[in-house]
């Protein structure tokens, strides 16, 4: 009698898969679960500091998604056009922090895709209710281009719209859920993309909400 059988299961799921996207991109699911309280604790006391807002588009436009950020600098956008500011132009004051719960769980995702080192400046945080929807665009207001960017998905579940380089390129739709986090480095770092709007639920942790990180090296 051995114990091969049991080995052989503690081999066969160490961690979870990665499931490749595109070039460079990938999914790690669920990577995020184990961390979930802690995260939403931290999302909270954010935004009680620089709290979730609409922001206007250069054309005019209010956005659907809410926003805030915590880290060195946080992005906003105006009538003025795009840009990285270390402070709130709502509150006047730097952005909250970037919480050590936010900057392990990025490193470790990154690392896990292949990316090591990451150390993010930025943290864009969006808020998504029924309805709300991210049109194609790409990110490009980042210095170090050669860092990945790191999602992570919470509460109601999405579909990311993942097109290629150019915004003519059909755009693959693809299902994230809670706790799912996404890289994105290497070729698809320029790629474009956006989010579906959301269908409506009811998520046990955070309600009728998604809310997705966006870890950036900016600076
Ligand atoms: C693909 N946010 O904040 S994150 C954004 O779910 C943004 O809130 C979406 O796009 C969201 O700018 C999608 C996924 C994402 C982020 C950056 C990318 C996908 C990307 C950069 C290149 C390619
Ligand atoms: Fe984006």
């Amino acid at each position: 009698m051995t114990f091969d059988l049991f080995d052989n299961l503690a081999e066969a799921a160490p961690e979870p898969a990665i499931e490749p996207l595109g070039d460079g991109a990938m999914v790690l699911r669920a990577f995020a679960r184990a961390r979930e309280e802690a995260l939403a604790r931290a999302i909270a006391a954010i935004a009680e500091a620089a709290p979730f807002r609409h922001l206007i588009t250069p054309g005019g436009f209010r956005m659907s998604v809410a926003m805030t950020n915590c880290g060195k600098v946080g992005w906003v956008s105006d009538r003025t056009g795009y840009r990285y500011d270390p402070v709130d132009p709502q509150t006047q004051r730097p952005w909250p922090a970037m919480p050590p719960v936010f900057a392990e769980l990025a490193r470790d995702a990154a690392a896990r895709a292949g990316y090591p080192g990451f150390a993010p400046d930025a943290c864009l945080i969006n808020r998504y209710a029924p309805g709300s929807r991210l049109s194609l665009h790409q990110d490009r207001d980042e210095l170090d281009l050669d860092a990945p960017i790191v999602s992570v998905s919470l509460g109601l579940p999405a579909v990311f719209l993942f097109g290629g380089l150019r915004r003519a390129d059909r755009p693959a739709r693809v299902r994230v859920a809670h706790g799912d986090v996404v890289v994105w480095g290497g070729p698809s770092r320029l790629a474009y993309h956006g989010v579906a709007p959301l269908a409506d639920g009811d998520h046990p942790a955070f309600g009728r909400a998604r809310l997705n990180l966006t870890f950036r090296k900016a600076r």
